[in-house]
């Protein structure tokens, strides 16, 4: 199987969490997303990453599609409960994180675009949501005590934040959370870099 990817990319960063945690050995092609290779654009048709790449010839796509896929091919260390209600509870945890991400990635986005003349109200409500999701994901520090999907999903989106939006790096009780979960190995390896 083959991981299209970037480095960069907090979505494509659960994938590979996943995959070192389980065993699951993917070849890793880094694409250049200004010059979006053929293989990418002909297996997912908005041409982002992360996309898996099947021996099959089938491909799957967007990141908790491939998460899903990828934590069914084997019981070893298992990253999304298989049962209700823990399974629902770490899917909305990966959606929050996700959404998360986005809101970070749009804010990154908006100022490479208009350096000099960015929209200021967009910036100020985008910060601000991100720092509810923050205070939320302080108040729930209890649920993310396992190291599953929700816990890796959270880890990932704050890493992206830290890593294109440094003003806003979580502190207290967050940041110690996120400083531990960081030693883990698989997320250890997959820290974000330019
Ligand atoms: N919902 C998608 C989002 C993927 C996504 O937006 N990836 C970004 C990189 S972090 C991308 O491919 N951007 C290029 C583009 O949108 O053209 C997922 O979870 O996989």
């Amino acid at each position: 199987m083959k991981l299209l990817y970037t480095k960069r990319s907090p979505y494509a960063r659960k994938v590979k969490v996943i995959a070192i945690e389980k065993g699951i050995s993917l070849e890793y092609i880094d694409e250049d997303l200004q010059k979006k290779s053929r293989v990418l654009l002909n297996a997912n048709p908005l041409g982002k990453v992360p996309t898996l790449l099947l021996d099959n010839g089938q491909t799957v796509f967007d990141s908790p599609v491939i998460c899903q896929y990828i934590d069914n091919l084997n019981d070893q260390k298992i990253m999304i409960p298989r049962f209700e209600p823990k399974r629902l509870e770490v899917l909305k945890w990966e959606a929050m994180a996700d959404d998360l991400t986005t809101t970070a990635i749009n804010l990154y986005m908006e100022k490479i675009r208009h350096p000099h003349h960015f929209h200021k109200d967009f910036i100020s409500t985008g910060e601000r949501n991100i720092r509810l999701a923050y205070s939320y994901i302080e108040e729930n520090l209890g649920k993310l005590k396992e190291f599953n999907l929700a816990s890796i999903a959270v880890a990932s989106a704050i890493g992206y934040i830290h890593f294109r939006l440094p003003h806003l790096k979580v502190e207290g009780n967050l940041a110690s959370w996120f400083e531990e979960i960081s030693k883990t190995p698989s997320m250890f390896q997959t820290i974000p870099v330019a």
